[in-house]
């Protein structure tokens, strides 16, 4: 079926190049948001912002106070505040060139097949499909070379990918759990936890739109029992409500207050499309892998 408008021969528009019209302007729609996702991808341009719009996108969370009732305690929105001086030195990190190789590096099936390294290493855990690749692609994205393996055929490849940040640190995309996660917790998140001397921080992604399902509770329970440090990473926030968000969010700081020790106490909202939140994540990576005392 075709969406054919009568109007589009005297509109002159998609006839000329053989588009329907609909699927034209939904073409131009994707082009047009894209173009300016990308741009955002960088610090500078976001600082080039408003001052509201720069504040809601590099800070998501303040974003979100701004529509909470004065009474609830926001405190923890702000445990890790860099400045934009911060946010900017941390994004050098982020950048390629001759001297600072951003690449791929190595895969692993099991953990006694992942390579010896001694710089910080940081990893990204969560269910299949939360987003774990999506994320680190945001992360690489002023390095677009930089080669994120995506699996096909979600929670079916269990590779621990390795992707070197010249010699600073490492970032590791973990198998996605599913429905087999005691599994594959046991065959290859557990040992990899257990036995990562460099280890600095594990990054726990949660759906922004359902917020902790019981397969993340059991990850939760695990990195708790480890007495890891880990932080909650919410993602996916563009196609939240922020009326959602807000009920999300707040769930989930309740529950890390009342019933962890391990986890950090702010969460990082972020959307992987449009590059909110991605900003202060990279400072905050750079931070925690030694190389960024803040200067606020
Ligand atoms: N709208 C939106 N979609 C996202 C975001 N992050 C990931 N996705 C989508 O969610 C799906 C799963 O993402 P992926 O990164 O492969 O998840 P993984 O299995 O955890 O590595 C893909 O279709 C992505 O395009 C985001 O921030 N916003
Ligand atoms: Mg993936």
């Amino acid at each position: 079926m075709t969406f054919e408008n009568p109007r589009a021969s005297m509109l002159q528009l998609p006839k000329a190049r053989g588009i329907p019209l609909i699927r034209y302007l939904m073409l131009r729609h994707f082009a047009t948001k894209s173009r300016t996702a990308i741009k955002y991808a960088s610090f500078t341009n976001v600082l080039q912002l408003h001052e509201k719009q720069l504040i809601g996108f590099t800070f998501p969370l303040q974003e979100l106070a701004r529509h909470l009732d004065p009474t609830v305690d926001t405190s923890c929105f702000y445990t890790f505040k860099p400045n934009y001086n911060d946010i900017s030195r941390a994004e050098v990190f982020f950048i390629q060139s001759h001297q600072h190789i951003i690449d791929y590096f190595t895969s692993a099936v099991r953990m006694d097949h992942a390579p010896e390294l001694s710089q910080p290493e940081v990893c990204f855990l969560g269910r299949s499909n939360v987003g774990k690749s999506s994320l680190i692609k945001a992360l690489f994205s002023l390095a677009p070379d930089v080669e994120v393996r995506v699996s096909k055929t979600p929670g079916h490849t269990k590779k621990l990918n390795f992707y070197k940040v010249g010699k600073f640190f490492t970032l590791v995309d973990m198998p996605g759990y599913g429905y087999k996660a005691p599994k594959d917790f046991a065959e290859m998140v557990e040992p990899y936890l257990n036995q990562r001397q460099n280890l600095r921080r594990t990054f726990l992604l949660v759906d922004g739109q359902t917020g902790i399902q019981e397969m993340d509770n059991i990850a939760i329970e695990m990195l708790e029992e480890f007495g890891l440090p880990y932080v909650l990473v919410i993602t996916k926030i563009d196609r939240a409500s922020k009326g959602l968000m807000a009920k999300n969010v707040l769930q989930i700081q309740e529950f890390i207050k009342k019933k962890t020790h391990a986890c950090f106490p702010q969460l990082f909202p972020v959307s992987s499309v449009f590059y909110s939140g991605i900003h202060v994540l990279r400072c905050f990576i750079v931070h925690v892998t030694g190389h960024l005392p803040l200067s606020s």
